[in-house]
């Protein structure tokens, strides 16, 4: 059985904690990199290594490519877990690693570069037999392509940066006027927060759901479609709860979606665990979006419905072990839901709150899981992402999982910072998400009907 010998965990918060979990379960010594402002995270305290990579800045820490490489060298790791954000899906860091013979847990760096590419992986999944909304061949250069693309594919559609992805840097035209007007801003847009001004443009969905479809390859030639998540509800491009499987899907419609998951990742060349999102429109076509080289922060409700664990499959693909399942063994088992706790204030246009952690008391019971790095006495660190943890739940089918998650949230006490909770459970106590009528107009909507937010507006025409 191959196996590392020691392990680089090279994020933070619930996410390092998970990873440093898995680590245990394998029975692999693992190293935590933290900066100045995680001296006294979770992960750190929990973990038998830990190695200071920097000032809390993550440009200096957890995105600093130097910082990380050498931290792997000096405590004497064989490999590197990075997560979720930071450099997860940075193709040099990936580059670098293999030079310097550290194993990066997850795709080769030509793979991460060319899903990178948002224009290129439309082009491999074209090319696979993947469907995709109709756009332009690649990317458009000037308002003449622009101009002839959409009048092929038909208004509205959407002007995107090849470099971007999760929704950032989008501009919806309705017609050419529009168009004229959106094309130079996108660009230029694309330019300053990408580096890479490269655009296409694509038929625009109005109020499409987000699903999107867990994989697993090895370097055996397995590749297997784990399951789905329905990731509809978002506001401004951050997921705030993820269920599996979808609601509402059909039967036939979800095997096409698993079986096209599966040809697209093998078209890529894909290895490692990933994931393929695609949109839903009301009549079940589905069309492929992009692929993200990461193991995701949903990633346990799939593992709540197939008992699997998807972070030490992802640590055994890469230290070259076969990973092989019996497919008919991947239907869902009952529903599962998370939740994505964060201090937030969501009265307050979700501002971000920052503090100490006074009190903390974590749900349980039947079907609970807490993914988080609280305690009580933790100050939240104002340099990162409001995340502090997750609440996931299992049930039968979906109704009980969402009792199960409102028992949850009722119990969960975290005094000292505002919390989401409640706005959670609002959401649940919806009579439009208990039927599953979700998509991904749902939060904006909501928050106008409850009077929260009103400027909660998560739909593509403005930059993040
Ligand atoms: C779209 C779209 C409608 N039509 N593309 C945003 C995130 C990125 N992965 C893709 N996104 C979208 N792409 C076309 N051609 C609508 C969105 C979109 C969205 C997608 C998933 C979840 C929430 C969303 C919120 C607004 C817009």
């Amino acid at each position: 059985m191959a196996q590392f010998r020691k392990i680089l965990i090279a994020n933070r918060g619930e996410i390092a904690l998970r990873v440093l979990r898995a680590c245990r379960d394998l029975n692999i010594p693992a190293v935590v990199a933290y900066s100045d402002a995680d001296r006294d995270s979770l992960a750190v305290r929990l973990a038998s290594e830990a190695v200071c990579i920097g000032p809390a800045a993550a440009s200096r820490s957890y995105t600093s490519i130097p910082a990380i490489i050498s931290a792997a060298l000096v405590t004497g790791c064989d490999a590197l877990h990075p997560g979720y954000g930071f450099l997860a899906e940075n193709a040099y860091l990936a580059d670098i690693c293999q030079q310097v013979g550290v194993t990066f847990i997850g795709p080769s760096a030509e793979v991460i570069t060319k899903m990178g590419n948002k224009a290129e992986a439309r082009r491999v999944m074209r090319d696979a037999g993947v469907p995709l909304l109709p756009g332009s061949e690649g990317i458009v250069q000037n308002l003449g392509e622009a101009r002839q693309a959409a009048k092929r594919v038909g208004y509205p559609v959407v002007i995107k940066a090849v470099a971007g992805g999760g929704g950032r840097g989008m501009r919806v035209a309705r017609n050419d006027a529009e168009l004229t007007r959106m094309l130079p801003v996108a660009q230029s847009e694309a330019e300053s927060a990408f580096a890479n001004g490269d655009v296409y443009i694509e038929r625009y969905l109005d109020h499409p759901r987000h699903v999107e479809v867990q994989v697993l390859a090895d370097n055996h030639g397995h590749t297997y479609a784990i399951g789905e998540r329905d990731c509809s509800l978002q506001r401004r491009h951050q997921k705030i709860l993820e269920e599996a499987p979808a609601p509402n899907l059909n039967k036939k419609v979800r095997d096409s979606l698993l079986r096209a998951a599966v040809k697209g990742a093998k078209a890529a060349g894909y290895r490692s665990a990933g994931t393929l999102e695609f949109l839903l429109d009301r009549d079940g076509h589905f069309y492929f979006m992009e692929m993200n080289t990461r193991i995701q922060v949903e990633h346990p409700v799939t593992e709540l419905v197939t008992g699997l664990d998807l972070v030490t499959a992802q640590i055994k693909i890469a230290a070259g072990e076969p990973f092989q399942l019996d497919e008919r063994k991947l239907e869902p088992y009952g529903h599962a839901i998370e939740v994505r706790l964060t201090a937030e204030d969501a009265t307050n246009d979700f501002s971000p709150s920052v503090g100490t952690i006074e009190t903390y008391l974590a749900p349980g019971g039947p079907g609970v899981r807490v993914d988080s790095h609280l305690y009580a006495g933790y100050k939240v660190p104002p340099h990162y992402d409001s995340l502090l943890g997750k609440i996931i739940v299992w049930g039968r089918d979906r109704t009980e999982a969402i009792a199960r998650l409102d028992r949850a949230l009722a119990e969960t006490i975290i005094t000292g910072v505002t919390t989401t909770a409640s706005f959670h459970r609002l959401i649940l106590a919806d009579s439009a998400f208990a039927k599953g009528e979700v998509h991904t107009g749902f939060i904006p909507e909501f928050l106008e009907r409850q009077l929260l937010s009103p400027r909660g507006d998560s739909s593509p025409g403005t930059i993040d």
